[in-house]
């Protein structure tokens, strides 16, 4: 047991949310994203804090944290943490990158499948009884078409080896140019003008807010498809909604959602949409191995000043 004050925000798995009630003094905040009242004497002696990975922490409730030294978000994508704020406060943030990977990028070339080949629809087909009318419609290859991948990091990259080995061509954007087996193009309507399937595998935040645009789906194009394993906030989500209703774009694999677990209503009836609740990491094998690696790094910062994980703009 550890001599520590720690705070636990947002949904955590309860496996994790026991390992640390056993290791560590923990006070929830059962107010979560809304906020809500924390204890000033508690707050006082709160030096770690525990967050989901869609949990938003606000600079002005950290302010009322004097004694935080790290927060440990379980998640690899880190948005709801202020970043610059806390590099100000010498406040260490770590997340889970690497051990959720491979889903993530499993969900998304499950997705280009899926809205390419039109799985859902097809499912939905046979299940109706329709095929003992007809034979279904045909859809379109893959094998030889261009995938299109916003952000080229461990997931991004991850994905290009996936399309890749089914026979896709990759290119892909990001801040800068760098060497990869694929090639580079630096302007995203550029690159979605010369995809067949558009891939967002980009971190969210205001910096990427709205980076797909009217702009960019209408480069993509009628036969054009969005898929998005990242963050809802990149994509308009009201431009999205208008492409797939009028032909601008053809199809849409989504597993993430910029107010989530609210869908916007109009997708929810369309045909050429594939909606999934936000289970890129959603396996029992990966949810454990980042909630054992969100715990490690609060026990190698209390154990012994050290973090594991740190996020890539403290590092
Ligand atoms: C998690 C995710 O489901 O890691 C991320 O950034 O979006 C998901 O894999 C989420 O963080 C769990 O809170």
């Amino acid at each position: 047991m550890h001599d520590v004050d720690i705070l636990i925000r947002g949904s955590l798995p309860q496996p994790l949310r026991d390992a640390l009630h056993e290791n560590y003094r923990c006070h929830d905040h059962a107010g979560g994203d809304a906020g809500g009242a924390l204890d000033m004497a508690a707050a006082a002696r709160i030096r770690g804090l525990a967050q989901g990975g869609w949990t938003v922490t606000p600079p002005a409730f950290l302010d009322s944290l004097p004694a935080l030294e790290l927060i440990s978000v379980f998640g690899v994508g880190y948005d709801g943490v202020p970043v610059d704020y806390c590099r100000g406060r010498g406040i260490r943030v770590t997340h889970t990158p690497d051990v959720l990977t491979d889903d993530v990028a499993d969900l998304g070339l499950a997705l280009v499948l899926m809205s390419v080949r039109e799985l859902v629809r097809l499912d939905r087909f046979v299940r109706e009884g329709r095929w003992l009318a007809g034979s279904p419609p045909l859809t379109t290859r893959l094998a030889g078409r261009t995938a299109g991948i916003l952000g080229l990091g461990r997931i991004g990259t991850a994905i290009a080896r996936r399309v890749e080995a089914i026979g896709m061509k990759v290119a892909w954007t990001g801040r800068k140019p760098r060497d990869t087996p694929w090639r580079y193009v630096a302007d995203l309507a550029e690159l979605a003008r010369e995809s067949d399937v558009l891939v967002v595998a980009c971190p969210g935040g205001p910096a990427t807010r709205h980076l797909v645009d009217a702009k960019v789906l209408a480069a993509l194009g009628p036969e054009g498809v969005l898929v998005n394993i990242a963050r809802g906030s990149i994509v308009d989500e009201d431009a999205l909604v208008r492409a797939l209703a009028d032909g601008t774009i053809k199809a849409a694999g989504l597993d993430v959602y910029a107010d989530e677990p609210r869908v916007p209503p109009p997708l929810l009836s369309m045909d050429n949409v594939v909606l999934l609740p936000h289970v890129g990491s959603a396996t029992r094998e990966t949810r454990k191995a980042m909630a054992d690696l969100c715990k490690a790094n609060l026990d190698a910062w209390f154990d012994s000043g050290r973090v594991l994980t740190l996020v890539a703009e403290l590092g």
